[in-house]
């Protein structure tokens, strides 16, 4: 057997995205509650500002799939499938509804209680992200979100309260979702709206030193309240950057991209800044304002494991020309791979690139990975006798599992595996119910509409015998 006897299988959700009950309990808006779905949603992200200001006709965030009142029946269907770790997050504006507050929300603190509790009933390991794109709405408009170093005081006093609070019933924390994707929608990532005037690299990175630093408190702080029984991991949107061609300039270039893909990792892992961002920011104009301690400080607290989200591999080319074919998913730009087909929503497929990903990490850093992302995005059709023949799923998980298996035999050390949206949820980059990822079907449209009662996909019996085998009946 090449997977360990403990391995945590399982899957992964964002409060977000399934919670719903968006101003329940003393619950403030974040920023993904201002966001509508579809093409609308698009605009948004990139254009935040006329998205303040705008009223939409559907926020799918509002109700999305209810699973802050559904959750006992959920999670028992997780425990049906055998999960070992259920991946979730707190909604930070749950907690500190404004974010700027001196004093958490009980009830707020209380709905983690019992989540957390339900979870453990069935011995499921929680795994929990402290902030999944959902940055509470008024840090951005009164301070301008994580362009602002007084964020990471109001991180770090949420973390504490978090840390301290489920002590005993969460060993597992993430600090920042994807944090790379604040280079990318800066909006998600980072709650920046960036003028035409301003060196959007500067605004970036100077964002993304701030979370850097709240990612090291996190953990010092983790450490303090519960010393080596806590394990803080980090957490990017992985995918290796393949060079188009074999031409050295192609090579070059996916080298140089790959190193902005990993630089937020190179921080949170080695605990300092590496060298190659002394031409890199050289180049882009970037200068990072550090606090005197902020060195040391990232430097003593450094992540204990890598966890990462994997979809696709990506392709790019040192050709301007070439480049401009390059088409995007949603967050990410790729040039079309000829050796790879693609989901309904352009995401190439890419099983090897799990393997090569997971290999290049492990290289990298020497400490234990964890894959807390990993699917397919599809339109799911219920039969009528109320199930989901998702052969299409299987398929997709099945070539990714071998292939993570066989990143282990090469000597990867991989703690889990939580497939995403193991639930069917509103989906992150389009805001809509129509790509699904779940082994469970929700019975909710794009406008909201629908019973939400959940059903069962062929790929929830399927998921259940990988876990009963250990990966054996790959
Ligand atoms: C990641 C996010 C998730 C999730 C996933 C799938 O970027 O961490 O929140 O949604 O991608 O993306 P999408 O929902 O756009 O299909």
């Amino acid at each position: 057997m090449v997977l360990k006897k403990d391995f945590l299988w399982g899957g992964a959700i964002a409060a977000n995205q399934a919670e719903g009950a968006y101003k329940e309990d003393g619950k403030g808006l974040s920023l993904v509650d201002i966001l509508p779905a579809g093409e609308e949603r698009r605009e948004a992200l990139f254009n935040p500002e006329v998205a303040l200001s705008k009223e939409y006709s559907h926020y799918p965030s509002h109700e999305a799939i209810d699973f802050y009142h559904t959750y006992q029946e959920d999670i028992k269907h997780f425990a049906e499938m055998g999960f070992k770790v259920f991946r979730t997050s707190i909604s930070w504006p749950r907690i500190f509804p404004k974010g700027d507050e001196a004093e958490p929300n009980e009830k707020g603190l209380e709905f983690y209680d019992q989540l957390f509790d339900e979870c453990r009933k069935y011995g499921i390991e929680p795994l929990v992200t402290l902030n999944h794109f959902d940055t509470p709405l008024y840090l951005i408009e009164e301070y301008g979100g994580w362009r602002n170093r007084k964020l990471v005081g109001f991180y770090e006093r949420y973390a504490k309260v978090v840390l301290d609070r489920y002590k005993d019933k969460v060993k597992y924390w993430l600090t920042f979702n994807e944090i790379n994707m604040l280079l990318h929608i800066p909006f998600f990532g980072g709650g920046l709206i960036i003028k035409d005037d301003e060196n959007a690299n500067q605004v970036k990175y100077q964002a993304a030193h701030h979370q850097l630093v709240a990612s090291s408190l996190a953990t010092k702080a983790a450490k303090e309240i519960n010393g080596e029984n806590f394990m803080i991991g980090c957490m990017l949107a992985a995918a290796e950057i393949y060079p188009y061609t074999c031409h050295p300039d192609d090579m070059l270039k996916s080298v140089k991209e790959n190193q902005k893909q990993y630089f937020f990792i190179d921080v949170q892992s080695r605990g300092e800044y590496p060298s190659y961002t002394n031409r890199l920011f050289r180049e882009l104009n970037v200068k990072i304002e550090m606090e005197p301690s902020d060195e040391a400080l990232l430097k003593a607290y450094p992540v204990d494991f890598i966890s990462f989200s994997y979809y696709s591999s990506r392709l790019t080319s040192a050709d301007p020309e070439v480049n401009k074919k390059s088409t995007s998913g949603n967050a990410f730009k790729s040039l079309k791979n000829p050796y790879l087909q693609a989901s309904d929503w352009g995401w190439q497929i890419d099983p090897i690139g799990l393997r090569v990903t997971m290999n290049q990490l492990y290289d990298r850093y020497q400490k234990p990975l964890f894959i807390v992302e990993n699917g397919l995005g599809a339109v799911d059709e219920l039969t009528a006798d109320g199930t989901v023949e998702d052969d299409y799923r299987i398929e997709y998980m099945r070539e990714h599992l071998k292939q993570m298996i066989e990143a282990v035999d090469d000597g990867v050390d991989l703690i889990g595996y939580t497939s995403w949206g193991c639930i069917d949820l509103v989906s992150a980059g389009t805001g809509e119910m129509k790509k699904r990822y779940g082994f469970i079907y929700v019975d909710r449209d794009n406008e909201g509409n629908g019973t939400s009662e959940r059903y069962k996909k062929k790929s929830f019996y399927w998921y259940k015998e990988v876990i009963e085998t250990n990966g054996e009946c790959l």
